[in-house]
């Protein structure tokens, strides 16, 4: 039996991995790395700075810049990115996911979050989906980014329960991996890319309901 869910924010709940990859791209051509989408789908579910150390690496730039510069560089990524979400509603919630909080919230399933992003708060808030979350994990207390399962194991405790009574969301295959490594069932949310570790992978929200997770 199933207690609690543990959610993943982009790629599950809304899609903003268009928006990271604009800002991306932008400070990326400012400093003569150009990078395409195939290349964004290795930024997802990793952390901010984690991403502009890959993207630096893959423009054979890693040596380059100082900690500050690297730091003044992140902060410009992001104030773009932040623009580029001012403009998020309701709307852009992924297919079925309100219908599904919905009816976690009514059969009192905790819900929380395990987003990488330390604009979860705000994004949540812009989808108007901010109170049906229990807890959300701040990414900004952790060890280790996703693949590591600390931002899950975290996600469970704050829902009082143990992970192995958990099912975690997920659309990047690091998340996954987190997932699976924090001894939770995992449920892939699959775009571009085949989640091959997942236990069972969806489309969208719209193929599940709560109380048939729940006996798993
Ligand atoms: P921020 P998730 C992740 O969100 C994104 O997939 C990833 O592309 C991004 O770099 C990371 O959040 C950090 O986001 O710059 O807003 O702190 O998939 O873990 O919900
Ligand atoms: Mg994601």
């Amino acid at each position: 039996m199933k207690k609690g869910f543990v959610f993943d924010l982009d790629g599950v709940i809304t899609d903003t991995a268009k928006f990271h990859y604009i800002a991306w791209k932008e400070l990326a051509d400012s400093i003569g790395i150009t990078i395409d989408l195939e290349f964004n789908e290795q930024l997802k579910g990793i952390s901010r700075m984690d991403s502009l150390d890959r993207i630096l690496a893959y423009g054979g730039k890693e040596n380059d810049y100082t900690k500050e510069q690297k730091e003044e560089m992140a902060a410009d990524k992001n104030a773009n990115y932040v623009k580029l979400l001012e403009d998020l509603t309701p709307d852009d919630q992924l297919p079925g996911v309100k219908a599904f909080l919905d009816e976690a919230r009514e059969k009192k399933v905790p819900c929380s979050l395990a987003s990488a992003s330390k604009n979860a708060p705000f994004i949540l808030k812009k989808l108007g989906v901010y109170d049906y979350f229990n807890a959300i994990v701040d990414p900004a207390t952790l060890k280790k980014g996703k693949p590591d399962p600390e931002i899950f194991v975290r996600a469970a405790e704050l829902i009082n329960i143990d992970p192995s009574e958990a099912i975690g969301f997920e659309d990047a295959q690091a998340g996954v991996e987190g997932i699976k490594g924090a001894g939770m069932y995992a449920i892939g949310v699959e775009g571009h890319e085949p989640l091959t570790q997942a236990d069972m992978t969806i489309k969208s929200f719209e193929e599940l309901n709560v109380s048939e997770l729940l006996e798993l």
